[in-house]
């Protein structure tokens, strides 16, 4: 397709490379992201996914070598050749990624057409025909690789011998391993081999594949039905560097507000109010801390966006008044499809502002979803996203917190939308083959936008579709699952890929969409959501109740201690979204992310870290009493609920009665926590507490980040950052644990500080010389102190 090597030229951090047919841009962006662009399509359009590219390429060389380009940047060599095949290295020259020379060769699937309608008739899903690509880039399969990333994905954590699609998709039935897409689409997979990880994003909206060794164990390939050629290689060495560099690229979330990190209550539907309110008194009365309550399509006017239904909530501005006063906030849903409906204010200025896509002949496009008839805004075009964004006052003048978005793959009840939609796209139309990926991703930018601008707060936005950068914009949520173990089994895996993919900030539907939960199911998923970075609860119409309380004393017992943990280590889940804003870790992170030297923790789908320091080994079968728990090497781990201290790089088996969900604090970590509250704000919190695990030896160091918890002030430095350093002397015979404050920009510090030292005996502390009163209960010594300042423990 390209030919041979003719020539290369460089110009700033780009390099053009001639060959016979067709000329490709190599791009240097910082020294281990490297960008390869060749221009299928004659527009050149700005990238959907990256909004600010910061090039800082360093220092870097071009020369010829062997009848190649040879790009040397401070961290890689490039060598690029004939028909643009590209061999990736580090500065030791090992090759990490290399074009494999080959043609593609896909293994045969039997059947010879035989059958097939019949098979089909029966309800059998078959592989269809290879989907027809504009391009494909295949890689070298070398013997040890381990796949990870592509965002909201079933199936294992490795993806290695598997095939995805690109194309964000609403399908209802139960998520299993053999769906290829979900709704949500970012095209970027890290690669792990040698214990050296890289990433591969390909920044193409249109439907994508990747094929991680599935087709032919000899490669893996990405490649794009239309559009162009557009993909940047990004180094690790460490999978954390893979991840910082991607979100480099595409952006990190921004530092959302602390209330949505309490827990949130959903259902389809809390209607009328009556039910509403019901609901709110119940997680009071039974002391059950919750932040939000959540309105889906029912309180809307037969479907109405941006309407009320005044028969369900004659003043819903009081309902949520009401509820404000209680400490909850309200979230409503808010879908794409505007109701085809002549004076219906929305559908109105939509159609006399041109705002909706159209059919190939221009007249806007009707297909139907919950409204029956209705149109699709074009949020493609920025006029239109202003629109939107303007509407979102309506909802937040009634007393709305945040807006969950729904259906914005785009979903349709009446077939799926034709290839030849089109959309304005800020003046370079395209069709929907284009936009259909980024429909929710821009969706979800209007709404932040809308809220910003609308409240001046850090907005919420809940979005299903969603493309590569959405995670500026909007936190997510993996759609439809179903009350079913093997979703449960399976949100690990999914959330910590998506985590992986630049989306830190994202739940499943706890306890389980579809189908009804079960007393078991229910206490095992909260369990697991109160380490999710977004814990909401959620189920379908009909379905069983599947509030906290609505299986027994038992599991509500089990519900009201794992929320109130969850309250507990807030300030621990803040902490960690404060680094994330800068270097775009996620909070539910594989073993791998943490402990990339230990190679027992690359395919662990059924334990994950919260942060770097706290491990959940979650019970995820019904019925299951023990389990056995990978604990990685090179650290101490202590048992949170016994605090007994295991050695790692070692399997446990650990008990597992129905209240307890296995939880091990690396040994050296300091763990910040709040006290509990029945929702954010209830209570100023003038006290910290440290849940402090001394290593045996050696300075350990935590950040703790506060800030008023809402408003975009922390950016003009409004925030307190404090630094506690814990130092365990070589003797044995003291532990020293300074705390000093960084930052001094938010005016409510805390008062007082309270330490929790886990498994030490005291003989006496002292806090800059003067004694400090404690208690040591076996396995605690607790202590207050009331000013920064270095605390000396004699043991
Ligand atoms: O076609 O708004 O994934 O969370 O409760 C169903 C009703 C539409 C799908 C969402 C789900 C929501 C439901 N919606």
């Amino acid at each position: 397709m390209f030919g041979k090597l003719k020539g290369f030229q460089q110009q700033g951090s780009s390099v053009t490379i001639r060959f016979e047919q067709k000329a490709a841009t190599v791009d240097i962006i910082t020294p281990g992201i490297v960008r390869f662009f060749v221009p299928f399509t004659a527009k050149q359009q700005p990238s959907k996914a990256i909004e600010q590219l910061q090039k800082t390429p360093g220092s870097f060389t071009v020369r010829s070598g062997n009848g190649e380009a040879v790009i040397e940047t401070e961290k890689l060599t490039v060598r690029i050749g004939d028909d643009f095949r590209t061999t990736v290295l580090d500065k030791d020259g090992r090759v990490l990624s290399e074009d494999d020379p080959g043609t593609a060769a896909p293994f045969i699937r039997r059947g010879a057409g035989e059958g097939l309608e019949l098979a089909a008739a029966e309800g059998h899903k078959l592989e269809a025909e290879r989907n027809k690509l504009k391009f494909q880039v295949r890689k070298k399969m070398e013997h040890d690789m381990f796949f990870y990333g592509l965002g909201e994905k079933t199936g294992h954590l490795n993806k290695k011998g598997y095939h995805y699609k690109m194309w964000n998709t609403d399908d209802p039935s139960p998520h299993v391993e053999s769906f290829e897409t979900l709704y949500k689409s970012i095209p970027f997979f890290i690669a792990l081999k040698d214990r050296q990880a890289f990433g591969y994003f390909l920044d193409n909206t249109y439907e994508s594949v990747f094929d991680l060794g599935k087709e032919n164990s000899n490669y893996y390939a990405f490649g794009a039905v239309d559009g162009n050629l557009d993909y940047y290689f990004i180094y690790g060495p460490s999978a954390k560097e893979v991840v910082g560099g991607y979100t480099h690229l595409t952006g990190t979330a921004p530092l959302p507000q602390l209330w949505t990190l309490g827990y949130q209550q959903c259902r389809w539907a809390y209607v009328p109010e009556q039910r509403l309110r019901e609901v709110a008194e119940t997680f009071r009365r039974k002391d059950i801390p919750c932040d939000a309550l959540y309105l889906d399509i029912d309180y809307m006017d037969g479907y109405r966006v941006f309407t009320w239904d005044k028969k369900k909530f004659p003043d819903p501005h009081k309902t949520l008044q009401d509820l404000r006063e209680q400490g909850f906030k309200v979230v409503t849903i808010i879908d794409p499809g505007v109701k085809k409906d002549k004076g219906y204010p929305i559908y109105d200025q939509g159609m006399a502002g041109h705002y909706f896509a159209t059919d190939k002949d221009g007249l806007p496009y009707v297909n139907k979803v919950w409204p029956g008839d209705a149109l699709y805004p074009d949020f493609s075009s920025h006029k239109v996203r202003s629109w939107w964004a303007a509407n979102q006052k309506i909802m937040t003048d009634t007393g709305v917190s945040g807006i969950w978005n729904d259906m914005n793959e785009p979903a349709s009840f009446n077939g799926p939308l034709p290839d030849d939609v089109q959309f304005q796209h800020d003046g370079v139309p395209a069709d929907h083959r284009e936009i259909h990926n980024v429909y929710g991703h821009y969706m979800a930018k209007a709404t932040y936008e809308g809220l910003k601008k609308a409240t001046g707060k850090r907005p919420f936005v809940i979005t299903r579709a969603c493309y590569a950068g959405t995670q500026k914009y909007s936190t997510v949520w993996t759609g439809d699952n179903q009350s079913l173990w093997e979703h449960l089994r399976m949100s690990l895996p999914m959330l910590m890929n998506l985590g992986l993919s630049g989306v830190p900030f994202c739940g499943t539907d706890v306890g389980g969409f579809g189908f009804d939960c079960t007393a078991e199911l229910l206490a095992r998923w909260i369990q697991v959501g109160a380490f999710t970075p977004l814990f909401r609860n959620h189920s379908s119409i009909y379905t069983r109740d599947q509030e906290p309380w609505a299986f027994g004393e038992q599991t509500e017992a089990i519900c009201r201690k794992y929320i109130k943990l969850r309250y507990r280590l807030l300030p621990y889940l803040y902490d960690l979204f404060h680094q994330e804003e800068k270097n775009g870790l996620p909070l539910i992170r594989p073993l791998l992310l943490n402990d990339q030297h230990d190679p027992r923790t690359y395919e662990i789908n059924d334990e994950f870290l919260c942060g770097d320091d706290l491990l959940v080994a979650p019970v995820v079968t019904q019925g299951e009493k023990a389990r056995a728990v990978y604990l990685p090497e090179g650290s101490d781990w202590v048992d949170y609920w016994t605090k007994t201290v295991y050695k790692g790089g070692q399997y446990i088996i650990r008990e597992t009665p129905l209240d307890v969900c296995p939880i091990y604090i690396r040994s050296g970590a300091v763990i910040p926590l709040y006290p509990v509250q029945h929702y954010v704000g209830e209570q100023p919190v003038t006290e910290l507490t440290l849940d402090v695990y001394p290593a045996r030896k050696g300075i350990r160091s935590y950040r703790h980040y506060q800030d008023d918890g809402e408003s975009f002030a922390y950016r003009k430095g409004a925030f307190n950052l404090y630094q506690f350093d814990v130092t365990a002397g070589g003797d044995g015979k003291t532990i020293r644990i300074s705390a000093e404050k960084k930052h001094a920009g938010y005016e409510k510090g805390y008062r007082s500080f309270r330490f929790i030292v886990n498994q030490i005996h005291p003989a006496a502390i002292t806090l800059e010389g003067e004694p400090v009163a404690f208690s040591d209960s076996g396995n605690q010594t607790v202590f207050t102190v009331k000013k920064t300042g270095e605390v000396t423990i004699q043991l």
